[in-house]
């Protein structure tokens, strides 16, 4: 009798001929599994016990030091035409890639454990999720997968029901940057990726699946898979709007999806919910708005930075059950990162050497914590929801240190999705390259857009149809930064006066000023009850300075030059009108 698991068994069996594992294992995702796994990591010294008193089920992984962040440059999409990855992607040939990642495999896991994970990706009944099986010599790998996603036995019945899967292979293989790809087929649903054990590049539910390759389903289906936090902001009245958020990596999503209000909005009753902070699906609904989910079940967070002032609520999910990767310890082996701030110190770094300030940082700067997101006190009943959530607005926003002010709001859609497309942010440490550069990162999606970003634009712009309720689209800046070289928003809880500012909008009820980049608010359109901005840091967050735009609009221009034909009419359109306006 056929099963409709007879694709994946015969998978395995091939993967397995490739690779030679001593001992296959079937993730069930039971806590006996789990436990046995951790047991196992603890004694070769994959994880190390952290303070069981101070976080219980706790632990420290220090990778490679080689390998602590997303290689770009080895990440590939391989498309039978080159140009349907795109200017934005690398490209291989598919049967170049397959040739040269399969000669990497070959025989890797011999004396090794390989074990096959069935996850969702999405709420295990939801109609938006997503299945995908990732095969892996890291129990690391499964130990973060078990967090980040709905892994196991209901994942391996749903599959089993659709007979539809993403097949991810991964080998950490020697960890050795010269042997390392992470390429991705979207034509057949596959990722293999080879050579490294961290985030983005081995956990292949997040950035390759639910990013990269679903991007590519999403297009042919009618939906859209983006780099976006989801978070829900109740107001006093008890209404709830949902806001999608795209900024680049490193820049700010855990941080907003967990805001925790300002003294006085709570005291009159706001409310935030975090739906997911890296990853948001959305589709039309029958009534014409877009419905989101977060196709994750945990967070992937940037430890550095997080403090009880910065991000109550990351650092309270973070107290027990959590794999820390590459932070510092402290002499009672506390997990401990620059920025903490909780009054302890670093007595190991984050590669198991005394820590020297002079040396190096404790943590990593790309140091993470893997934690599961019902252990957020803000995660939202509605993350859950098979439905999804309603988007009212739709937020765009990268690290941009001049020109660009706190908020302005996109005319229409069209407009919107130009601003997506235009955004430029400076990058940072999750992924390997220099830090502080300013480059084009369209909707926040330059590593993780699956197919050509002319196509992809095309599709964004496709969802303006009769009948579509779409989001208000809005452009944020956290990081402007005045003439002393500070940031002259102090951000994180802040936020929410501009969150609210965009309510505001949506609803037709706050104010806002016409220039040719979108509307702007003045200071006196947003609640700043409590907020000591200088008279620099009030005129710099709200002004348009016309001479700067117009050559940022020339900039826009010529890197959608580098799309060329492909690119479709109505961007380059709505792009000269407004650079004519600027004129
Ligand atoms: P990825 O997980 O890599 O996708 O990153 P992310 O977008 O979730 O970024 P995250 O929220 O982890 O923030 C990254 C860094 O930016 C941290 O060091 C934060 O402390 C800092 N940050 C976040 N929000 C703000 C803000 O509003 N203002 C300022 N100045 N810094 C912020
Ligand atoms: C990012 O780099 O955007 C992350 C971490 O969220 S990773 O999982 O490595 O992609
Ligand atoms: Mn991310």
């Amino acid at each position: 009798m056929t099963s409709k698991l007879d694709r994946l068994n015969e998978w395995v069996a091939d993967v397995a001929r490739l690779t030679r594992p001593a001992v296959i294992h079937w993730c069930d995702g039971s806590d006996a599994e789990s436990a046995a796994l951790r047991e196992q990591m603890l004694a070769d010294g994959t994880l190390i016990e952290l303070n069981q008193q101070t976080h219980p089920g706790s632990y420290l992984h220090r990778s490679h030091p080689d390998d602590v962040a997303r290689v770009e440059h080895l990440t590939f999409v391989c498309t039978p035409e080159r140009e349907d990855a795109g200017p934005n992607n690398h490209w291989m040939a598919p049967a170049d890639a397959h040739a040269r990642i399969d000669a990497l495999f070959d025989g890797c896991m011999q004396g090794r454990t390989m074990y096959v994970i069935p996850y969702c990706m999405g709420p295990i009944d939801s109609p938006l999720s997503r299945c995908g099986v990732e095969i892996t010599d890291s129990p690391y790998v499964v130990a973060n997968m078990r967090i980040m996603t709905r892994m196991g036995v209901p994942a391996l019945a749903r599959i089993e029901r659709e007979g539809s899967f993403v097949k991810g292979l991964h080998s950490i293989g020697e960890l050795d940057p010269e042997r390392r790809l992470i390429m991705h087929f979207p034509e057949e649903l596959a990722i293999k990726s080879y050579g490294s054990g961290y985030g983005g590049n081995a956990l292949l539910g997040k950035k390759c699946h639910a990013l990269r390759i679903a991007s590519h389903q999403a297009r042919q289906e009618g939906w859209l898979a983006e780099h976006m936090l989801i978070l829900g902001i109740e107001n006093p009245q008890g209404q709830t709007h949902y806001i999608a958020a795209a900024f680049p990596s490193a820049c700010g999503k855990t941080n907003l999806a967990m805001l925790i209000p300002p003294e006085g909005y709570r005291r009159d009753g706001w409310k935030v919910w975090t739906i997911g902070d890296d990853i948001c699906w959305m589709r039309p609904g029958a009534d014409g708005r877009l419905y989101a989910i977060n196709p994750e079940a945990g967070f992937f967070g940037v430890a550095p930075g997080t403090s009880a002032k910065s991000n109550a609520n990351a650092l309270a999910s973070i107290q027990s059950n959590t794999i820390f990767t590459n932070v510092g310890i402290t002499a009672d082996q506390q997990p401990w990162w620059e920025g903490i701030d909780n009054g302890l110190a670093p007595v190991t770094d984050w590669r198991g050497e005394p820590f020297d300030s002079a040396k190096r940082p404790a943590a990593h700067p790309n140091s993470r914590f893997t934690v599961s997101a019902k252990q957020c006190p803000s995660y939202s009943d509605m993350a859950e929801d098979a439905q999804g959530v309603p988007i009212s607005a739709i937020v765009f926003g990268g690290r941009r240190a001049s020109l660009v002010p706190l908020v302005f709001e996109a005319r229409d859609w069209t407009h919107g999705v130009l601003v997506g497309a235009a955004m430029g942010s400076e990058t940072t440490a999750a992924a390997t390259g220099a830090v502080g550069v300013m480059r084009r990162d369209p909707m926040a999606m330059k590593p993780f857009c699956g197919y050509n970003f002319a196509d992809y634009f095309g599709h964004w712009l496709s969802f303006d149809q009769p009948g579509a309720q779409l989001p208000k689209v809005f452009h944020v800046n956290w990081f402007r930064k005045g003439e002393n070289g500070k940031f002259l928003w102090p951000g994180f809880g802040d936020n929410l006066r501009v969150l609210e500012w965009m309510i505001q909008r949506v609803e037709g009820r706050a104010a806002a000023t016409e220039t040719p980049i979108g509307h702007l608010p003045t200071a006196d359109d947003l609640n700043l009850d409590g907020v000591a901005l200088s008279d620099e840091a009030r005129e710099t967050l709200f002004g348009f300075e016309h001479a700067g735009w117009q050559a940022e609009f020339a900039g826009i221009g010529e890197y959608l030059a580098e799309y060329g034909p492909r690119l479709p009419q109505a961007l380059l359109d709505e792009q000269r009108r407004i650079a004519a306006a600027l004129a």
